[in-house]
Order: structure tokens, then C-alpha cells, then sequence
């Protein structure tokens, strides 16, 4: 199943302690709500997907995870067939959280690891470990932060960041979460996008790409070189379409290959709420089938989805 995502998580009280610990970082400690489960509930029935993950060679995928505005996290598990299961309720406390990224560093790069910026500081807790960490200050230059998987090359999920002026920045990640120096991998133009979005290969070469909706509403594949070497990591951009703006979808986002044939897909969530899912096709030229619909109702009430 290509590595597919579909263990329940628990990871719930170790992000509530992470900001419960950022938050004191920073001054303003508040109340928190404690998570319902424990982190080790089940720990076992994990073990094997996390092996059969772990030994999958095919792309990778990911769980969807949302934050509403109240600041709850809720994880939808990937069905393997495009889909995805019910919400598992993940806690509260995130509503100040300026940034949530989700990668995989631990459990051999199988686990749902998160980052997250509060004020100034990005934070990276592992999805079972105690090792919530502050990643670095001086974060808030970048106005948009994602990870579109691993971009880079290394063995390890990545994030992006665009700075004010419209320069894209990639940090790749390492075992312990740490980020290694940035590498400028866009020079200017970025701030004429409103979504970034990807993870994985959607041109078929085995090399991760990344996807950038225009304020005006276009979509544009950047086809993955592989390099990770300034100004050297994308291709020509490909034109996808012209009709993905704001008006048709509220947001894209991509957990990977979703419904586990091998090539990374897409997911949109339109004004009225309703998920959609468009299969990668793995050509560049076409990248992606007409879409379906995955969901039916209330997916406009997440502020974030990643
Ligand atoms: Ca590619
Ligand atoms: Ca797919």
C-alpha cells in the first residue's frame, strides 16, 4: 500500500504538552485541555503498519490533519482507496500556533512528527517521543511555511518558507528533527501565490515537485530536480490549470499518494465545504485526473489544513 497511513494516532497529549512547554518558553503560559487518551494507548496495534511503512519503498502518505479556529487538531486517517476515515480528536491548545507543518522524522521517517511556530520560535515535537524542541528563533520572517515532503533528497522531510520579499527557502530535516542551513530555492515572485502544496512526485521521475496556486487563480506544477543547491531545485513551471482560485477552492493541500497507486495526489476543499481529492496522474503535462469527491460537508471550518 505504498506506506500508506492508516494507524490511529495518539499523539495528542504530546503536542498539548509541546505548546503547554512553548508557551511557557515564551511567557505566556495558559490553560491547556489535556488530551482524552493516553500517548501509549495502543502502541501495539501500530507496530505493524509502522514496519509495513517503514519496509514500503513506493511513495509515501500521510494522515490529514486540520486545526478549527477554536485551535483543535483533528487527524483524518487515510482509507488507502483515496478517502479518508472519521476524525480522531487530537486536543486543543493550538490556536496560537502561527504555523503548523506536518513531517515524518521518527519511526524511521514513518512518523506524523509536527512543527509549529508561536511568536517568533518554531517548535518540532516527534509523534511518541518527549523531545519536543525549539527549532530555532527569528521564524516569523517567513509569512507561509509548509513541507512538501522530501523535496531535497535527504532521507528526511523538508520545509518551505517564503519571506517578505517573495524568496522561497528550503530547510531540509534531519533524524531529530533539527533543519539543516536554508537554501534559497526561489529568487523572487512568490508572493503572487497563495497556496503552496505537494508531497511527492507528480511528474513521474521519482523526484519530489511542488504546486503553487497564483493569487489569480493558477495552478503551476514546479517539476523537483532533486537539487538541493541554490536557485537549482525546481525545473520549468508547468501550467496546471486556470480555474483553481479562491473561488473554486478555499484551499489545496496533499497528503501524498492517497489512494495508494503510486503517484502523489491532490486535495481541495471548495467554499461550501465539500472535499475533493484529484488523482496524480504522474505526467506532467496532465498531472492530475478530473476530481472526487471525498468528502461532503464541513471542511471549510478548518482554518488550516496540512
Ligand atoms: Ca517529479
Ligand atoms: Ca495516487
Amino acid at each position: 500500500m505504498f506506506g500508506q497511513s492508516s494507524r490511529a494516532i495518539r499523539r495528542a497529549a504530546v503536542c498539548a504538552g509541546a505548546l503547554a512547554a512553548a508557551a511557557l518558553a515564551i511567557g505566556t503560559a495558559a490553560a491547556l485541555p489535556r488530551a482524552p487518551w493516553s500517548t501509549e494507548q495502543g502502541s501495539a496495534d501500530r507496530a505493524a503498519p509502522r514496519a509495513a511503512a517503514a519496509a514500503a519503498a513506493g511513495p509515501r502518505a500521510v494522515p490529514l490533519l486540520g486545526r478549527k479556529s477554536n485551535g483543535r487538531l483533528y487527524d483524518y486517517e487515510l482509507t488507502g482507496s483515496g478517502g479518508v476515515k472519521a476524525a480522531v480528536d487530537l486536543g486543543g491548545g493550538f490556536a496560537d500556533a502561527t504555523a503548523l507543518i506536518q513531517a515524518g522524522h521518527s519511526e524511521n521517517g514513518t512518523g506524523t512528527d509536527l512543527y509549529f511556530r508561536i511568536g517568533k520560535t518554531l517548535y518540532y515535537t516527534a509523534e511518541r517521543g518527549n523531545d519536543t524542541k525549539p527549532v530555532g528563533t527569528g521564524w516569523d520572517v517567513y509569512n507561509l511555511l509548509m513541507s512538501p515532503g522530501n523535496l531535497g533528497g535527504t532521507a528526511h522531510d523538508d520545509i518551505v518558507g517564503r519571506d517578505a520579499a517573495g524568496a522561497l527557502w528550503l530547510f531540509q530535516g534531519k533524524a531529530d528533527g533539527a533543519l539543516a542551513a536554508r537554501i534559497r530555492i526561489g529568487t523572487s515572485g512568490w508572493n503572487g501565490m497563495d497556496v503552496l502544496a505537494g508531497r511527492g512526485d507528480y511528474t513521474g521521475d521519482g523526484k519530489s515537485d511542488l504546486l503553487a496556486r497564483s493569487t489569480t487563480g493558477t495552478l503551476y506544477l514546479y517539476p523537483g530536480t532533486g537539487n538541493a543547491t541554490a536557485d537549482a531545485a525546481f525545473g520549468a513551471r508547468v501550467t496546471v490549470g486556470t480555474t483553481w482560485g479562491a473561488t473554486a477552492y478555499k484551499t489545496l493541500v496533499s497528503v501524498g499518494d492517497s489512494n495508494g497507486d503510486g503517484k502523489a495526489d491532490l486535495i481541495a476543499v471548495d467554499p461550501a465545504g465539500a472535499l475533493w481529492l484529484f488523482k496524480g496522474t504522474g505526467r506532467a503535462s496532465a498531472p492530475f485526473e478530473a476530481r472526487t469527491q471525498i468528502g461532503t460537508s464541513g471542511w471549510a471550518a478548518f482554518t488550516t489544513l496540512f
